[in-house]
Formats: C-alpha cells, structure tokens, sequence
C-alpha cells in the first residue's frame, strides 16, 4: 500500500462525497476540465473532467493517490456516482453541443451504474450524447463479455463511450476485439515528440493502421507542441486533447471568468 492508512482520509471523503458539501465556494472534491479539440476548425468539442481532491487538512491529494484511497475503502461506487452528478451538474455552464467526459474504470463499469447514470441524465433532461465516458484500460474488466453488453447498451442509449490511454494497458487488443467505441484516446507516450521522433511517428503510423477498421474516431492525448499537432494532422488525427490547447481548468476560467449558462435544454424526450 503506497498511502499511510489514516481514518481522517476516510472521514474526510465521506464527507467530500456529501452532495450538500459539494455546493460549498470551495469545496474539498472538484472537477477541472480539460477541452477536446477538433484541430481542423479549432472548436473545442468538449471537456475532460479530471479528479481533484484539495482536503483542509491533508492539503492537496493527488489523483493517483486519491483513487488508490478510494477503492482502499471501497469507495468506487460513490465516487463514480459523484463523479456523474456533478458532470451532469455542469453541463449547463458549457454550450449545448458540448460534452463533458468522466473517467470510469472498467471494473465499475456495470449495467447497474450505467442503467442509473442513464436514469439521471434524462431526469436532468440532456441529451445522452453530451455525456461521455472513458474506459480507463488499466485494470482488466471482471468479464469483457459483459463489459461489452454494458458498452452496446451506453452507446445505444445515445451515451459516447472512449477507450482511454489507447497502447498503455496489458489488454489493449482484448478491449477492441470484444467491443466498439465512439472514440479511442491514444496514450500520450506516442504522442509527445511525434514531431521529431521518427521511430515514435513509425509506431504511431503502424497504431493507426490498426486502428483504422474499429471505425471509433481517433484522439491524440497530451498533445504540447504546434509541431506535434502538426504531425497528427499530416496522420489523419483530427481530435486532440492537451496543453496546447488548454490545460485542466475551472469551467470558468476556460470561459473567460463567466461560465455560459445554456439558453435552452438541449434536448427533451
Ligand atoms: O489519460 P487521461 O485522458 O485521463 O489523461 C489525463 C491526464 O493527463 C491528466 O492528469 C492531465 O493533467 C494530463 N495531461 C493532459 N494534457 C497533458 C499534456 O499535454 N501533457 C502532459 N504531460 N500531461 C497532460
Ligand atoms: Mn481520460
């Protein structure tokens, strides 16, 4: 175990996790939003939402660090429905055709969760299509075949499903060959100096070949330099996500210190 047990860390995410103190100015548990950009027309298409975890007492916590102390106390669950309340919170601070798109790792991905984010998505009366979910490909699924049945069933709700950090899991071929996705991120150890790396832009080229007939659109993670982008584009990515173009940040701050609130609600059922 990396983190010293201590039941304060305990105490303070249950309370972190509490909806009442997630509407206080600061509270302990935020979101900071990353876009995704479509490189052509420059239009941010939406945001990663990223984990932060700021305790009065511990100060801050980092993302790695906070997930490893939520499944020591078995908190994935409430943190994952957490983690949808508040995406589906902010939808009405970005525009209406923008998404926003949560981490979720394949373990907790069930058809119980995805029936009850379903559930709360048309009770907030969005569009399924503006919330994503990234499949994080570290740790394998208890079974593909029903991570599978529970992907086909998000993605006919309406509701996009990315493979997250494309290249870096033990199971990468498993996840294509037992299902579809809208979107495959591809991790950014390929990515960062594709521009000057000719054994890197090798083995991206021989990737995307790869990828070609899964049909899901391609985005390119942590993408930092023009030249870098460049070079995707040359390759046929058209999807990025990076510093480049916009670091993790308040929902404010990525709107000029006045978050938009949508004119209308996007679509009704
Ligand atoms: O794999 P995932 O999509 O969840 O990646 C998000 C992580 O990558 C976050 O921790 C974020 O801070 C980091 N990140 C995002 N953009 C960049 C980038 O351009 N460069 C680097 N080094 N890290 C990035
Ligand atoms: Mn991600």
């Amino acid at each position: 175990m990396a983190f010293i047990v201590n039941t304060n860390y305990h105490n303070a995410l249950v309370e972190a996790l509490n909806p009442q103190t997630s509407m206080q100015t600061t509270p302990p548990l935020s979101l900071s939003f990353q876009p995704q950009v479509d490189m052509k027309s420059g239009r941010v298409l939406g945001y990663e939402a990223l984990l932060r975890w700021f305790d009065p007492l511990f100060g801050a916590i980092h993302p790695e660090k906070c997930i490893e102390i939520v499944n020591f106390y078995n908190l994935t669950h409430s943190l994952n429905q957490w983690l949808v309340m508040e995406a589906i919170r902010h939808l009405a601070y970005i525009h209406t055709d923008q998404h926003i798109a949560i981490n979720i790792c394949a373990k907790a991905l069930d058809m119980s969760f995805a029936q009850d984010l379903f559930k709360n998505i048309i009770n907030a009366k969005y569009d399924p299509s503006r919330l994503h979910i990234e499949i994080t490909e570290h740790k394998a699924p208890k079974s593909f075949i029903e991570l599978s049945k529970t992907v086909t069933w998000l993605r006919r709700q309406g509701i996009k499903v990315a493979l997250d950090d494309f290249g870096t899991g033990n199971a990468t071929m498993k996840y294509l060959t037992y299902m579809d996705f809208d979107t495959i991120k591809i991790d950014k150890s390929y990515v960062q100096g594709i521009d000057v790396d000719s054994s890197k832009k090798l083995t991206l080229g021989c990737l995307l070949n790869l990828l070609e007939a899964s049909g899901a659109t391609l985005l390119a993670e942590g993408v930092e330099t023009e030249g870098e982008a460049e070079t995707l584009n040359d390759m046929g990515i058209q999807l990025a996500q990076g510093y480049l173009f916009g670091r993790p940040q308040s929902l404010s701050h990525h709107f000029d210190k006045t978050p938009k609130k949508a004119a209308t609600v996007s679509r009704l059922f």
